[in-house]
């Protein structure tokens, strides 16, 4: 069968696969760079859903406040992860790009269908991938343009990016085999205009690398001064960054009333206490880390009423689900609930100091909750209320 003229013209104007020469691109190195992206991607997909289950506790798996730092190691791997990807994927798809000019090998509707399908499948992998690296990004330095729930979307999208590429990896791999036994030496081959493959694939995991240390000090204390492009570079009142600002939340207000108190309850029982009387209470100190799941975190030094103390001020048993309410007017997160053993844990806080000083206004004034191994947006920052629901 022939084309009809004029859309045989158009198709000579097309590239062809073998119209880029460079001998860097193609399988050998697609292989070896996606094998990266892939542990990369699979790594950020188990710990994404893990800080799902950690932020909606469900009741089968019990996740409880140890090891007080598993939050932190969890989501720090998430983010550090999906910010190696990001070079990864962009190589990934240089050496594969050619691939889009491809003409059907064999005419007729088979080979249409089977074909259209798998770029069907690429496509999908390719757009859902995309997706969660740049909403992921943006969720890290907290710009949404957007109008969707951020989390229960970048959710539902990871189980489409990782099943399709699942479903690639199960296509492909005969061929990744073969790829990855052959050298990415090509210093022999004649037509070695560009970089070598060797030179592809190791730039593509030193960038990696590299984006991965510009920003991990936001979480592992030792890279700190590496890391430029951290989101949070640790600055802050009192030694500790703040997502979100008093004024910000509009809870300036409520913080600074004079006649503050918080109220604690358990179905008829009702105990309101001022902040002098809060600190009147017996206190305890432990240091604790924030992790903010948008990727940074950090310890710091906590003082305040434990959670149980305070809800046996109301007869309740220290195995008790505590709701925690804020004095927020704007914005989520303004209300968490603590389960019950986290409730039980001496070290979940009401606390009133942070690093031996009263909480700053934006960091949760005049108390807030601090619990070991927490999803930072679940401490619940300007607390006025505990309610234990009967
Ligand atoms: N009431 C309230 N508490 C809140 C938030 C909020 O928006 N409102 N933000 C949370 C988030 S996302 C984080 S990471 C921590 C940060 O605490 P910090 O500002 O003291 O470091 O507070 C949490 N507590
Ligand atoms: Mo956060």
């Amino acid at each position: 069968m022939r084309l009809p003229d004029a859309v045989a013209a158009i198709d000579r104007r097309i590239p062809r696969p073998n119209d880029f020469r460079s001998p860097a691109r193609g399988t050998r190195t697609a292989a070896r760079v996606g094998l990266l992206l892939g542990t990369c991607i699979g790594i950020c997909f188990l710990t994404g859903v893990w800080s799902h289950f950690q932020y909606t506790s469900p009741g089968w798996l019990p996740i409880g406040p140890d090891p007080a730092w598993l939050y932190r190691v969890t989501q720090g791997a998430h983010v550090a992860t999906g910010t190696a990807a990001i070079p990864l994927l962009l190589v990934k798809l240089w050496s594969v790009y050619p691939r889009l000019f491809r003409r059907p090998r064999k005419r007729g509707i088979r080979a249409f269908t089977v074909g259209g399908l798998e770029r069907a499948s690429v496509a999908l992998l390719v757009a859902a991938v995309v997706f969660q690296l740049v909403t992921g990004s943006l969720n890290v330095v907290q710009w949404y343009p957007w109008s969707f729930s951020f989390r229960a979307t970048h959710e539902a999208v990871a189980y489409l990016a990782i099943g399709a590429l699942l479903t690639h990896i199960a296509v492909k791999l005969p061929l990744v085999r073969i790829a990855l036994n052959r050298t990415v030496d090509d210093r022999l081959s004649l037509a070695s205009d560009g970089p070598s493959r060797r030179t592809v694939v190791l730039g593509a995991a030193a960038a990696s690398g590299l984006a991965v240390l510009l920003t991990a000090g936001q979480t592992v204390p030792f890279l700190r001064r590496a890391s430029v492009f951290g989101v949070r570079d640790g600055d802050g009142p009192q030694d500790l960054p703040v997502n979100r600002t008093a004024r910000a939340a509009g809870a300036i207000d409520g913080a600074t009333d004079p006649d503050f108190a918080l109220e604690l309850r358990h179905g008829t029982r009702t105990v309101r206490l001022s902040r002098a009387q809060l600190a009147e209470l017996p206190q305890r100190t432990h240091r604790l880390p924030i992790t903010c799941v948008e990727g940074w975190s950090r310890n710091a030094t906590w003082t305040g009423i434990a959670v149980r103390d305070l809800v046996a001020l109301v007869q309740a048993e220290p195995e008790s689900v505590v709701r925690v309410r804020s004095m927020q007017t704007r914005g989520a997160f303004s209300a968490s609930e603590l389960p019950a053993d986290f409730v039980a844990d001496p070290r979940t806080l009401l606390a009133l100091e942070l690093n031996g000083e009263p909480l700053s206004l934006d960091h949760g004034y005049p108390c807030r909750i601090i619990a070991p191994n927490r999803p930072g947006v679940l401490q619940t920052k300007w607390v006025n209320s505990l309610e234990v629901p009967a």
